[in-house]
């Protein structure tokens, strides 16, 4: 027997994550695999633009979980599940 219920969960997780992953390969402009403070900031202000640099700067660093300067995917999809 299957459980469609749990199917379901999986497929909308997985379409999540390829959506996520469009954001972040959007984000990271020079396509390098990491998002760093520029490419952020970027982000940040199409989201709100309203946004100072100081603001972007300290989420940059909130989101930098292990703070080596630049954003990995894992980092971004933490920061994502925050602003959800
Ligand atoms: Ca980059
Ligand atoms: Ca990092």
């Amino acid at each position: 027997m299957t459980d469609l219920g749990a199917i379901k969960a999986i497929d909308v997780a997985a379409s999540d994550l390829a959506e996520l992953k469009q954001s972040f390969d959007a984000c990271d402009s020079n396509s390098d695999g990491w998002i760093l403070n520029q490419e952020f900031s970027a982000l940040l202000k199409s989201l709100d633009q309203d946004l100072s640099e100081d603001e972007c700067l300290l989420a940059f660093e909130l989101t930098d979980a292990d703070g080596d300067g630049s954003i990995s995917f894992e980092e971004f999809m933490g920061w994502w599940n925050d602003i959800q």
